[in-house]
Parts: structure tokens; sequence; C-alpha cells
């Protein structure tokens, strides 16, 4: 059995190592495939300098904000999670280098509209704000984040899905990473495409130019640098999910591997 519990360092010098992060994968791999460097950062380590993030609690917001449900909760931190102030990047491989130019968001599948939505067309979707938690399965939780982006409901709008559709896979073609979900957990209220975090814009190394949130599901989940949707009647397992992660990921199940 997997090791369920990685010792991972939660303080503010949050550090993975390569070797914890293989762990966390639950797998041994060797060679270049999966590469980690998760330094501590704040969510604003690399911009411009001057820029300082807003931490936003639940009183402060705005009513036009939708609240996700595990906000409301009284006690928001997960079985097995830990509450971080740090805000840690993960992920495997390295930040692509994205051309803003060059990206498009492609909609395929069971849908009546497929599409492929270049950088200009998806930044001028009508938009909505999300305030979530955020649980990723290696055990930090990071709660209080402000996103600002398109509603799942708003692709899936345009898309016209067909009926026949029961599930996604919501796809980065940056090092092929993917995440599926059941239709019915990507079209929760509080899903966004988002492209603005803590009311800045996302950097590179959250996700930049957009990002997949599904605040109801583990971090994994949430796929960085997306670059599509499609649409399937047939549920086909994701990046994680191909290597043993739990096909749903719900963290109040500890749905982890
Ligand atoms: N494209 C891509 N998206 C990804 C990942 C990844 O490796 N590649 N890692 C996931 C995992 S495991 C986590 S915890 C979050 C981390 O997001 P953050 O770096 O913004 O904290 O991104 C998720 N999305
Ligand atoms: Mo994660």
């Amino acid at each position: 059995m997997k090791d369920l519990n990685p010792k991972i360092d939660m303080n503010k010098t949050w550090h993975i190592s390569r070797r914890e992060f293989l762990r966390h994968a639950g797998l041994l791999i060797t060679g270049t495939a999966i590469a980690s460097s998760i330094p501590l950062s704040a969510c604003r380590n690399n911009t411009e300098g001057t820029e300082t993030a807003t931490t936003f609690q639940t009183e402060t917001l705005s009513t036009d904000v939708i609240y996700s449900p595990d906000t409301l909760k009284e006690n928001r931190i997960p079985p097995g999670q830990r509450e971080v102030q740090a805000c840690p990047i993960l992920h495997e491989g390295a930040i692509p280098q994205i051309d803003h130019s060059e990206w498009t968001f492609t909609i395929s599948g069971l849908v009546e509209n497929k599409n492929a939505l270049t950088h200009s067309e998806f930044m001028a979707l009508p938009t909505v704000k999300v305030f979530s938690d955020v649980h990723c399965v290696t055990g930090w939780t990071k709660l209080n984040n402000l996103w600002e982006g398109v509603s799942s409901r708003e692709i899936a709008d345009l898309a016209k899905v067909k009926s026949e559709a029961k599930f996604v896979i919501v796809k980065s073609d940056y090092r092929k990473y993917s995440a599926n979900m059941t239709l019915e957990d990507f079209l929760k209220e509080d899903v966004l495409f988002a492209v603005k975090h803590d009311g800045l814009n996302l950097t590179d190394a959250h996700g930049a130019p957009a990002r997949l949130v599904v605040p109801s599901l583990y971090f994994w989940k949430s796929v960085k640098w997306v670059t599509g949707i499609e649409f399937t009647d047939r549920d086909r397992p994701g990046f994680w999910e191909v290597f043993g992660y739990n096909n749903h990921g719900d963290p109040w199940k500890e749905e982890r591997y």
C-alpha cells in the first residue's frame, strides 16, 4: 500500500524533495519523467515585485462572489489535511513557456459546437468570481482563495453539450496532463477556468493563462495551463488517475489513492 501520509514539512519553509514527490505519486520512477521543484512560495513570488496579493477573508467579499459550499462549513480542514499559509506550487515537470498568442482552448467530444478559442476569445467570455479552499492530496490545505475566470457552465453552454455526455476530460497539452471527472462534478456552480487569483493575473507557475479550479475535489483535478476540454460518454482516467489516484478525489471522504 502506498504511504498515505507523506512526511512533508508543512511549516512556512514548505519544501518537498524529489523523493517525497515520488512518494506522493506512489511511484518509483527513475529518470527525468517526473521532476519536482516546489520552493517556498507566496502566491506572487515571481511577478513584478511591487504587487501584493490581498488575502481575502469571507467577510470582506462582495455579493457577486460565489461561495464554494465548503467555505461555509464550520470546520474547513478535511481529515488528514493541514493548513498552510504559503502558496505551494506543485506540478510534475517544468513550468511551460506559453506564448499567449499561440494558446488555444479546444472544446471537443460530444458537443454541437466544437471550437478552438484563441486567447483573446477566451478572455472575452463573461467571468465569475469564486471563493474557495484548496486541498492537495499531499496534505496541505490553503484556505481563502478568490478566483476569477470563466465558469464551467459558460463553457458547457458555449459547447452545447449533447445529452449522451456524462464525463469530461480537462487537458493540458503541455506535458499531456489531464484530469477526468463526471459532468455533474464539472458543472457545479463553483467550478471555473480561473485567469486570476486573489485579484491578480495567474502567474505562470500557477497555471497561466488559465487553470481549472474544482473546489470540491483534491487539487490534482484542477488542471493548470489548460488547453481544452473533451465531453465524453465514457469515463477515462487522467494523468494521476492512471497512476492509481482515486478516480473521484473527494477530500472529505479522503478519496486519495
Ligand atoms: N498541468 C498540470 N496541472 C496540475 C498539476 C500538474 O502537474 N500539471 N498538478 C496538480 C496538483 S497535484 C496540484 S496540488 C495543483 C497545484 O497547483 P498550484 O501549483 O497552483 O498550487 O495543480 C494541479 N494541476
Ligand atoms: Mo496535489
